[in-house]
């Protein structure tokens, strides 16, 4: 009876523990910036975004910002109206819900050259795939400096993220069990 209670408690501790907030800082050591072209589509491509995260962006700033937009301002880098402005150059984004949350740099040309970032929570359709198609073109924000807006790309790799969860899970699930069997001298199934 003891020995299933504190198996209870530590798999109970065990899912506490790793559905905690992960802080994910944009563009990792380069920061948010549009020196070095720094892939934000790449950066984001192979993390596991879940709800509870935290996505850092810190940059300078007097030469950037953080602009929540739309995903049609996302794509077209239109910087008018963002749902949400941070400028404190370390603004900390906790996530709410699932869903894809597009943030740009609003300092024209930034956006062109690539300061954008899809963060995609939970699991979702690329955003590379509208589910609608566009309807009567909108009267255009024209292109900021000629560069076509960078949104066809398909992040598809899935698998490898998940096999990578899983596989912690696991590890998880393993390590919990042996300390299980060390605190109560269980033995294990046969
Ligand atoms: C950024 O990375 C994505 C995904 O790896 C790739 O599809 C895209 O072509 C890259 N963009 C640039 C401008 O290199
Ligand atoms: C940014 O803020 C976080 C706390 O929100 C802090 O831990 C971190 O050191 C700060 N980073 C910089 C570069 O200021
Ligand atoms: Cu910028």
């Amino acid at each position: 009876m003891d020995k299933a209670v504190a198996i209870t408690v530590l798999v109970a501790l065990a899912s506490v523990a790793s559905s905690s907030g992960e802080v994910y800082k944009v563009g990792d050591k380069a920061g948010w910036t549009t020196l070095g072209h720094v892939n934000y589509t790449a950066w984001a491509a192979n993390k596991n975004f879940k709800v509870g995260d935290i996505i850092q962006f810190v940059y300078n700033k007097d030469f950037h910002n953080v602009a929540e937009v739309s995903m049609e301002d996302y794509k077209s880098c239109n910087v008018g109206s963002p749902k949400a402005l941070y400028k404190s150059g370390n603004d900390s984004i906790t996530i709410k819900t699932e869903g894809h949350y597009y943030f740009l740099c609003t300092v024209p040309g930034h956006c062109a050259v690539g300061q954008k970032v899809d963060i995609r929570v939970g699991n979702l359709a690329p955003s590379a795939a509208p589910s609608s198609p566009p309807e009567a073109a909108p009267p255009s924000t024209p292109p900021t400096e000629g560069t076509p807006p960078t949104g066809g790309a398909p992040q598809a790799q899935p698998s490898g993220a998940s096999a990578t969860a899983e596989s912690k899970a696991v590890g998880f699930l393993l390590a919990v069990l042996a300390l299980a069997a060390a605190f109560g001298g269980i033995t294990m199934p046969r």
